[in-house]
């Protein structure tokens, strides 16, 4: 079978920060129900369970007096810790997978493996482009900016997480189901030359060809793959449970010949999965999905 030869480290991160919208920190809590753990040790992985960072969520920490980025200085706060784990954890030789959690948590991830890694690729699943500014988010939720965070762009609190580190290449990051951008960010996009598989090229191409296509972009010349799949990249018809849902989406079916065709190549080093909101979802449905998708990353087989 296509089973990762290490040890998994799995770490939760309760934050809802940077969607400001309450529910999303019960994620870790929801996977972990549905049964994760046992699930990956009947895969044959050792697993160790780092449990999750404290997220403290007072309206005290909302003010951000010179910008409209909410939450900013405790989204940092916790994004420094995540790095650190992150980084330990690679330093172990352990296959870091983080629990989100919304998606701001992906800075802190990604920081983290760039201590280790010099040209990352990165898989970013999701409905969303995650490539806001300050100056272009509608909302200023630093969930919607994750993503131009990482390769550079963005708060100087937000881009110096994880202190002077190196930074995503645009050219190693490949977009697979959006369906929402903002002018922004398709402006971004463009300008940065970040490839795109937004639903209408999902549904031209077909998964399997998309795939195949964002492999061969996030091999080139990099030193490991790192796959952020937003839950809410799925059709909110079968995961339900995110904050955000878009219409049209990628199916279940879709979504899991997505991770196998990642598990066959064996390319990838680290994996998150985020915006599972329980309080929106239906009877912890989208939460068994993260689990299924990940067990199918990790190397589950039908037969
Ligand atoms: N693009 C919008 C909406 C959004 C982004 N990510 C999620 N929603 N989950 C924004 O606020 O940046
Ligand atoms: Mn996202
Ligand atoms: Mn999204």
């Amino acid at each position: 079978n296509s089973r990762i030869r290490q040890d998994v480290s799995l770490i939760g991160v309760p934050m809802d920060l940077g969607a400001d919208r309450r529910g999303v920190d019960m994620g870790p809590s929801a996977i972990r129900c549905a049964g994760l753990e046992s699930r990956l040790e009947q895969l044959g992985y050792a697993v160790h369970d780092e449990g999750d960072l404290v997220v403290r969520r007072a309206k005290a920490y909302s003010s951000v007096p010179e910008s409209n980025l909410k939450y900013l200085y405790e989204i940092v706060r916790v994004n420094e810790e995540l790095a650190e784990a992150v980084a330990g954890i690679i330093a172990r030789k352990r296959f870091p997978l983080v629990l989100g959690g919304d998606h701001s948590i992906a800075i802190g991830t990604l920081a983290g493996i760039l201590r280790h890694k010099e040209n990352v690729g990165v898989i970013w699943y999701d409905a969303h482009g995650d490539v806001n500014t300050a100056d272009t988010s509608p909302s200023g939720n630093i969930h919607g900016m994750a993503l131009a965070v990482a390769m550079g762009y963005g708060h100087p609190a937000l881009t110096g997480i994880g202190g002077e580190r190196r930074k995503v290449k645009p050219d190693n990051v490949v977009i697979v189901g959006s369906r929402s951008l903002d002018p922004g960010e398709q402006r971004f996009l463009k300008e940065k030359g970040v490839t795109v598989y937004t639903m209408h090229e999902v549904d031209r191409l077909g998964v399997s060809r998309v795939m195949e296509q964002t492999l061969d972009q996030v091999t080139r010349g990099t030193d490991g793959v790192h796959l952020s799949l937003d839950l809410d990249g799925l059709d909110p018809k079968e995961a339900p449970g995110v904050g955000t849902p878009i219409p049209a989406g990628m199916s279940l079916r879709e979504s899991l010949l997505a991770v196998e065709i990642l598990s066959d190549a064996g390319v990838v080093t680290s994996a998150e999965f985020v915006e599972v909101n329980p309080t929106l979802d239906i009877r912890n449905e989208t939460a068994k999905i993260a689990v299924e998708l990940i067990a199918s990353l990790l190397g589950e087989k039908i037969m």
